[in-house]
């Protein structure tokens, strides 16, 4: 049975998924989740995934949600041979690593500065940009550090693709990154170098720039979580 990847069109990690299949080369039925809709709040969606987020895998009845993870079993199951995700331990640990700090640190930073305030009733506080600088002043640490062109590697690993995409949520919202000098080149060098593979993410981020321009009204959402934003009608 052909893989069946549940995501949504503008979330950074349903498109990492969806990126890393695209080179792997792995074909997949890709199943769009109305976030707007509620349809992962459903107690049906729950069953898929208990943590109601977006993306999740459905391997002929094997469900696996979280990125990071499905990511590593894409990679493992079905092309182990892949310098997308190295096998050799210390090259397969600086991978595992910048996955873990994207979904730490930097997604969780950025996006709660970048993404959350677009969709729901958040402001934009001096303490939300410090912590967008200090994920990204950690990222271009390891920049220097490792000194590759890629994120973990002198080579695309699936480490690109979170981190490419939380970077292009600042994009969205013209928040300039540029004295980020490193950081700066890996991001404009992965457009150049990946077209195909940008074309994605410039999806998702055209979508959150009309976001961005008319504000949606999620209030029907009643989310257990976000506090939705009044839109005057
Ligand atoms: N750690 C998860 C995060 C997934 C996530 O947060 N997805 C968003 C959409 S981009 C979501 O489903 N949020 C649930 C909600 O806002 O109700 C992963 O990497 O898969």
């Amino acid at each position: 049975m052909v893989l069946k990847l549940y995501g949504v069109s503008d979330g950074p990690p349903s498109i990492s998924v969806r990126q890393a299949l695209t080179v792997l080369e792995i074909p997949f039925e890709l199943i769009n989740v109305d976030y707007g809709a509620g349809e992962h709040m459903t107690a049906e969606y729950a069953k898929m995934n208990p943590q109601k987020e977006i993306p999740v895998l459905d391997d002929d009845g094997f469900f696996l949600g979280e990125s990071n993870a499905i990511l590593q079993y894409i990679c493992d199951k079905y092309k182990p041979e892949s310098n997308l995700y190295p096998q050799e331990p210390k090259a397969r640990a600086i991978v595992n690593h910048r996955l873990c700090f994207n979904l730490s640190t930097y997604y969780a930073n950025i996006s709660a500065y970048t993404m959350a305030p677009v969709f729901y009733d958040y402001e934009r506080t001096d303490l939300g940009l410090k912590k967008v600088h200090m994920a990204l002043d950690v990222l271009e640490t390891y920049f220097e550090r490792l000194g590759t062109s890629y994120a973990a590697a002198n080579h695309l690993t699936i480490a690109d693709f979170p981190l490419i995409n939380t970077t292009m949520t600042m994009e969205a919202i013209d928040f300039d990154f540029s004295k980020y000098k490193k950081v700066s080149k890996w991001y404009s060098d992965f457009k150049n170098n990946h077209p195909e593979l940008w074309k994605i993410s410039e999806g998702a981020m055209k979508e959150v720039q009309y976001f961005v321009k008319n504000p949606p009204d999620l209030t029907h959402l009643n989310h257990p979580i976000h506090p939705a934003r009044k839109i005057a009608k």
